[in-house]
This record gives structure tokens, C-alpha cells and sequence, in this order.
């Protein structure tokens, strides 16, 4: 049984996700939000995966690439060599295959965008959860969030904020889904 993929993204009113390869806000305390959920991990000897396309992975800015903590994947149909600061793969099938050689090294799946990598994962039977932050605001974007299929289910989750959060006097939910 190979690991459940569990999505985090950050989508503003228009669902938009980005712009010019860049995040379309800089909201401190959401990215931290993020950095938390995707490296913090229970068993102090696992680290988490972070799966992202390849255009995601260039769009992190040189500093804090490769992500720290935490395993990087990269999705891409390139023969791309990130040396040792990523691994690549060409699918979701194949990165989990990657995945399950290491299996007893990785605590969680994170899946961190971009539109079609999100996508593949809640195509993908191994989706597990989406972590939505909604931002209440509209932004210029050029790429978005996938439609949520009609059997996605808010469920309550105590160990990540609740309620309206706020910053730069832009207010913001963190959500999460689960397949009904
Ligand atoms: N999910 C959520 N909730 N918010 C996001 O901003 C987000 N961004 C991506 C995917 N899922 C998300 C993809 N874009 C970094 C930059 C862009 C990015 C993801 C991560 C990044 O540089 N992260 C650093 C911290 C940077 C900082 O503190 O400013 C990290 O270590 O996580």
C-alpha cells in the first residue's frame, strides 16, 4: 500500500494560483503555513516528500531551493539533472514507485502544484487530502487551481488554524478536503 498524496495549495476568489511563475501575493504567515505542514513530520528519522511540476520547482526562488527538510521531487518529461537537490521523475506513477524504494525513510506525500500536477494527483486512486488555503481576495493569475470534483467533502481538521486568518488586510481560510 504506497503512501496517500496529500495536495497543499494556496487559491485566491478567481482560483488562481500564480502569475508569471511567481506567487500572485507574499502572505508571510500562510507561507510559513505551508513550510510547517509540508516538513514537519511525528517520526523525528522520516522526512516528507515534496512532489512539484517543473515549472513550480523554478519558480521557488534560488534560496530556499532545494525546499529544506524535506525530500524534492520534480516532475518533468526532460531529461532534467537537478544533482543531488532533486530527484526526477516522469509521472505520479512513477515518482510513487520512486517513493515506495524509500519507503520506510518518508512520513507524507506532499503534492505542491502546480494545475497539472494537482490535477494528475486528485485523478490519482492514491489521493488522500487537499489543504486549501482561500484566500478572500481576487488576483491577476495565469494559472489555476483544478475544478474540486462534486465529492470532495470539507472535514475538520483541530491540529491546523481556524478561522479567518489575516494578514496585509487580505483574510485568508486554511481548508481541508477529503473524497466522500
Ligand atoms: N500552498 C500554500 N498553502 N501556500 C503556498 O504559497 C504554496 N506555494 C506553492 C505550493 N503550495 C502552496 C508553490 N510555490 C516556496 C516558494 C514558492 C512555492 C512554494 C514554496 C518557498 O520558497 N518556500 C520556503 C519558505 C520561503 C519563505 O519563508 O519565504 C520553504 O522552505 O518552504
Amino acid at each position: 500500500m504506497p503512501l496517500k498524496l496529500e495536495l497543499i495549495a494556496a487559491a485566491c476568489e478567481n482560483m488562481g494560483i500564480g502569475i508569471n511563475g511567481d506567487l500572485p501575493w507574499r502572505l508571510k504567515t500562510e507561507m510559513t503555513y505551508f513550510t510547517c505542514m509540508t516538513t514537519n513530520t511525528k517520526n523525528k528519522n522520516k522526512r516528507n516528500v515534496v512532489l512539484m511540476g517543473r515549472r513550480t520547482w523554478e519558480g521557488i526562488p534560488e534560496k530556499y531551493r532545494p525546499l529544506k527538510d524535506r525530500i524534492n521531487m520534480v516532475l518533468t518529461s526532460q531529461s532534467l539533472d537537478y544533482g543531488g537537490d532533486a530527484i526526477v521523475c516522469k509521472s505520479i506513477p512513477h515518482a510513487l514507485d520512486v517513493i515506495s524504494e524509500m519507503h520506510n525513510e518518508v512520513e507524507r506525500v506532499w503534492v505542491i502544484g502546480g494545475s497539472n500536477v494537482y490535477k494528475s494527483a486528485i485523478e490519482s486512486p492514491h489521493f488522500g487530502r487537499l489543504y486549501l488555503t482561500r484566500i478572500k481576495k481576487k488576483f491577476e493569475c495565469d494559472t489555476f487551481f483544478p475544478s474540486i470534483p462534486n465529492d470532495f467533502v470539507l472535514i475538520e481538521d483541530p491540529t491546523i488554524p481556524q478561522g479567518i486568518q489575516k494578514e496585509k488586510g487580505i483574510e485568508f481560510v486554511y481548508e481541508v478536503y477529503e473524497r466522500r
